[in-house]
């Protein structure tokens, strides 16, 4: 049997698509999604299998039987929500990064994604052109796991010798799927609102800058970093990744160039403070360097193509 990968989290934000772009580039058949609730048609288009993440026994039995050899272990729980349920976004994310790093230190899987974020960040690091080393504090639950993850990925590297490769994600945005719990879940709301109500509330101050990323080159970091050589990699903790820097205040601007009467007002909560621990901007010349990383998309794309493509599912009804 040729072998397969695995995505473990496929039902959220990011795991939706890098499905379908994994399938379109290796075949249907080769890539199972894999969650803890049912998938979505577009999961369900190919192998779909129900996986808890924190259950080992489970996970192995899976790879041993459908001779997975590459693992994308995408759940895990976002800044927002972390805050809300400490214990068990803490247990989450780290039970389920033990299981794929131990089962690829049991030499069951030859290769493993793992994601981490700008949240590994804190108010300590520099907030401008946050370099790829830096002071690490992180202040929320969320950045705690990330930031012991990143270190647990390198020692189970430099240690057993495990192929783990992870970038930092900065703030995802995408019209297929809806966001889960974070605290950059707002450069999404806005466009919902935008064609929904014509003027949003943003839970962020106006000048909030934080380092936003169209999905589409994340799915293309995640899966050039996954194919590029194993020599060119020097980092094995996670790579930064710059994509855009914008506020809440630019990105309505940019929206009003498309709905001239587009309103916005600001009542930020307790997700503020998140914000506000977080990088402005990220320099990324580390994953330029080693596999040849680079953003494509613009604001003025992404507030094109989010604007088109929700308005076409708001008007065929498939939201
Ligand atoms: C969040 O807001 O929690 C995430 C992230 C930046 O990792 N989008």
């Amino acid at each position: 049997m040729n072998s397969k990968i695995l995505i473990i989290g496929a039902c959220g934000q990011i795991g939706t698509e890098l499905t379908s772009a994994l399938r379109k580039q290796y075949g249907t058949e080769a890539v199972i999604a894999s969650d803890i609730v049912t998938g979505n048609n577009e999961l369900n288009s190919g192998p779909f299998k129900l996986l808890d993440a924190t259950n080992y026994q489970a996970i192995e039995n899976l790879i041993e039987k459908e001779n997975v050899k590459e693992v994308y272990l995408m759940a895990a729980m976002l800044s927002a929500n972390a805050e809300k349920m400490p214990m068990k976004a803490w247990d989450l994310n780290m039970t389920s990064l033990f299981n794929v790093l131990n089962l690829a230190k049991e030499k069951k899987i030859d290769k493993l994604f793992w994601p981490s974020s700008i949240a590994v960040f804190g108010p300590t690091s520099p907030r401008e052109n946050t370099p790829q080393h830096s002071i690490m504090e992180p202040t929320t639950v969320y950045g705690i796991s990330k930031q012991a993850g990143e270190r647990w990925c390198e020692y189970y590297h430099k240690n057993f010798g495990v192929d783990v490769r992870s970038v930092r994600y900065p703030g995802l945005i995408s019209y297929k799927t809806l966001p889960g719990g974070g605290t950059t879940d707002y450069a999404i709301d806005i466009f919902h609102e935008a064609l929904k109500k014509n003027s949003y509330t943003c839970f962020l101050k106006e000048d909030s800058t934080l380092p936003m990323m169209y999905m589409e080159d994340a799915i293309n970091a995640t899966i050039s970093l996954m194919e590029a050589p194993k020599e060119s990699l020097s980092i094995r903790s996670s790579y930064n990744l710059a994509g855009i820097s914008f506020n809440p205040a630019q990105l309505a601007q940019s929206i009003k160039t498309h709905l001239p009467d587009f309103k916005i007002r600001y009542a930020p909560d307790f997700r503020q403070k998140i914000a506000d621990s977080w990088p402005q901007s990220i320099d990324d010349h580390v994953a330029q360097k080693d596999w040849g990383w680079k953003n494509q998309f613009s604001i003025e794309d992404i507030t094109k193509i989010m604007l088109e493509n929700l308005n076409q599912r708001y008007s065929l009804n498939t939201i």
